[in-house]
């Protein structure tokens, strides 16, 4: 894409006129659970929120390998430590499907990483707190990546072709990673006291943010209703985050941790878990730019970008002298 720019909500590309005839089929293919892929036509709207929601995603995955990295090199055994590996590494993978997903709507994976780097395109909240202790390790993979799969199980279905498929994929490694955080936990919680106490102090800390991870309620989300008509959110803020606590509740009963909630308590009726009130003021800080980690992850991230530049460039200069290797044997 050249003739556009990304602007901050993520609209890129040349605008395309709403035709109705288009647009009525766009609708009855969406309607009837079709997949919109790349080459279809879409309406404007439709690609700008895919674009900002997928470079989002992307980023989240990109910045998401922070805080577990801080603690590759203080791993408690070398089985944890290659386990940790290779969950970054998955994390990073996932980063680059979604850009992949993101690039097929006519975005380079340049002008997202650039509206990352300059502020301008946002990425997940949770990823803005800090990893103190290894059971924050833990932590992450039961909860947080407990919350992503609620999330992304959902996204799979998605009206986009590109970003439903690459859920799949996700999902999978998602559960295993949501596995291993809880066998992490677990080993915690039933080790010796202040083993017990770490992984209390974790959940006391994680588990508020993880709840954000759904975004604001669905009364305060203005991208809800349009996205939900078009199929790309499937279910409600609201619902996932119910469901991540409904199913997350039995999981520390059966460590023995307690949620870090007075209000928490079955509802009989409702056939769900009542929770008490999200601090909606420190989501929106932590979402503007004012965590405890915002300006430090994103220093980490452009410094890492900036120091990857001769890579890039020894990349683009392979590939230019393979391509003039093959041009010149095609022509021998
Ligand atoms: N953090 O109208 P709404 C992982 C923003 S990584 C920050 O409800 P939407 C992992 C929202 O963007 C997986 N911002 O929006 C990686 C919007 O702002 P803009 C991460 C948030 O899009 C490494 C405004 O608030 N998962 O698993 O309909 C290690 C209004 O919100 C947040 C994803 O990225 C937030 N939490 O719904 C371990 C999921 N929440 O854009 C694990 C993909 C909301 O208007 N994304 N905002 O300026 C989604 O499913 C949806 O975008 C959301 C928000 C549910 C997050």
């Amino acid at each position: 894409m050249s003739d556009a720019t990304l602007d901050s909500k993520g609209g890129a590309g040349p605008a395309v006129a709403d035709d109705p005839k288009r647009r009525a089929a766009f609708d009855a293919r969406v309607a009837a659970e079709g997949k919109v892929e790349p080459r279809d036509w879409m309406p404007e709207q439709y690609r700008k929120t895919l674009i900002r929601q997928i470079s989002q995603h992307a980023h989240s995955e990109y910045v998401g390998m922070l805080p577990e990295g801080n603690w590759v090199t203080r791993a408690p055994t070398l089985r944890r430590k290659a386990v940790l590996l290779a969950k970054i590494q998955d994390e990073a993978g996932h980063a680059l499907y979604l850009y992949g997903a993101a690039e097929t709507m006519g975005v380079s994976r340049a002008e997202m990483l650039d509206a990352l780097h300059e502020g301008k395109a946002k990425y997940s909240s949770i990823f803005n707190y800090p990893t103190l202790t290894w059971a924050d390790v833990a932590a992450i993979g039961w909860l947080v990546d407990g919350a992503a799969i609620v999330n992304q199980v959902a996204l799979q279905r998605c009206s986009y072709g590109p970003y439903a498929r690459a859920m799949v994929r996700i999902c999978k490694e998602e559960s295993f990673h949501q596995r291993q955080g809880y066998e992490a936990m677990m080993a915690l919680a039933q080790g010796s006291p202040d083993q017990k106490k770490m992984a209390q102090d974790s959940l006391n800390r994680w588990w508020w943010p993880s709840l954000m991870m759904f975004g604001p309620s669905d009364r305060d989300s203005p991208h809800s209703a349009q996205n939900m008509a078009w199929k790309i959110k499937r279910e409600s803020n609201d619902d996932l985050r119910q469901r991540f606590v409904d199913m997350t509740v039995p999981q520390a009963d059966y460590l023995g941790l307690t949620m870090p909630d007075p209000d928490l308590k079955w509802n009989e009726e409702r056939g769900h878990y009542d929770f008490g009130e999200i601090d909606w003021d420190e989501f929106w800080r932590v979402v503007k730019g004012n965590g405890v980690c915002n300006r430090e992850r994103l220093q980490a991230r452009r410094d890492a970008h900036d120091k990857g530049a001769w890579v890039r460039e020894a990349a683009v200069a392979h590939a230019e002298k393979r391509a003039a290797r093959s041009l010149a044997q095609a022509a021998e």
